[in-house]
């Protein structure tokens, strides 16, 4: 489609960018990774409908007229993958940041009124079919009732200033900042208000983090993003010069805002604090780190990201495992 997509992901139902191509703020669109369970449906624009659902006092339709009409919303916020749901803990880095715009969900939810026991909001995509050997009726996710009562969780109409193309789940679908990137159901068609999780692959099988405490089974469904960093530059396999300042920078980003952000030169022997800028809304968080190289030859540059609740990242084994890249420090010509 573009150069900018990496060898090997360039496929029908998957794009993802390199990390060094991350190098704006605000992610171009064709920057944009984008993933798909099972290819992009056919949709009617023109006659697109939202229902909205089950525990309301009125059950209701909305249109895309009667969006377009209602008030609209920018929320800038980064957008992750939590990665392969067969390989929940494999890190995949397939992140961006945009301004998405559209209407306020609590909005259309206050149109039809949620009754008290609602529990959790499912939302249901217009796509369905095979999915690795499983039949699936429809992408369905849930969300729990007390993050409903935000006001940047948006019916996005737009990313970047422009309408929502038909892979990136036109003409209408969920943006839910600081929960990864497959709660926002594309081509949304219902909202419907449940008193218990969805019974759904996508909820029940699929995105659920299985932990054992105490001998006893901890399941975390994947909602919040937790925190992650990345370096963007200098690039993996760079060639930098002895002796001269190299500006190491990245993003870091996390539910909650980030506080520090730590590099280390050496490949985790010291770690060093890196200056972060403060977050916008929810957006990803630059931070950079200048670096004059004292030796020759092969350095690992590592970088970890700490929430305000002290939350960091692990070492290995996690989506959000600590990100490392290998430079060659080379005599300066
Ligand atoms: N209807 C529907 N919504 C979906 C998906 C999907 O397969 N079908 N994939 C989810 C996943 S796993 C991610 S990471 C994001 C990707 O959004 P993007 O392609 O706009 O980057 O959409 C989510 N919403
Ligand atoms: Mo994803």
């Amino acid at each position: 489609m573009n150069r900018y997509w990496l060898d090997g992901v360039d496929l029908p139902n998957l794009k993802q960018p390199p990390v060094s191509a991350l190098v704006d703020f605000e992610t171009p669109r064709d920057r944009v990774f984008s993933l798909n369970h099972m290819g992009v449906p056919a949709i009617d624009r023109h006659n697109w409908k939202v229902s909205i659902k089950g525990m309301v006092d009125r059950q209701i339709t909305v249109g895309l007229d009667d969006l377009r009409g209602m008030r609209q919303h920018e929320v800038c916020s980064f957008h992750e993958c939590a990665g392969h749901p067969f390989h929940p803990s494999v890190p995949v880095r397939r992140v961006a940041n945009v301004v998405w715009r559209g209407v306020a969900l609590r909005q259309v939810l206050a149109l039809a009124g949620v009754k008290r026991r609602a529990a959790f909001m499912w939302s249901t995509g217009a796509d369905g079919g095979d999915y690795h050997g499983t039949e699936i009726p429809a992408f369905v996710k849930d969300l729990p009732i007390e993050e409903l009562s935000r006001d940047d969780i948006l019916l996005a109409l737009q990313l970047n200033g422009e309408d929502l193309e038909d892979m990136r789940g036109g003409p209408v679908r969920l943006v839910v900042p600081g929960y990864y990137g497959t709660n926002s159901t594309k081509w949304l068609v219902s909202l419907d208000l449940q008193a218990a999780r969805s019974p759904g692959h996508f909820t029940t099988v699929m995105y659920n983090d299985r932990k054992t405490i105490d001998g006893h089974e901890v399941v975390t469904p994947v909602w919040r993003v937790a925190p992650h960093s990345l370096i963007v530059s200098p690039a993996h396999e760079a060639v930098v010069a002895r002796g001269v300042q190299t500006l190491i920078f990245g993003w870091a980003w996390s539910a909650d805002p980030i506080e520090v952000v730590e590099v280390s030169v050496n490949g985790g022997v010291h770690w060093k604090t890196a200056q972060v800028e403060p977050r916008r809304q929810h957006s990803w968080q630059r931070f950079s780190f200048a670096w004059t190289p004292a030796s020759s030859g092969r350095h690992r540059l590592e970088c970890r990201a700490i929430d305000i609740a002290g939350q960091g990242q692990p070492l290995g084994d996690a989506r959000n495992c600590i990100f490392s890249i290998e430079v060659l420090v080379a005599q300066p010509t």
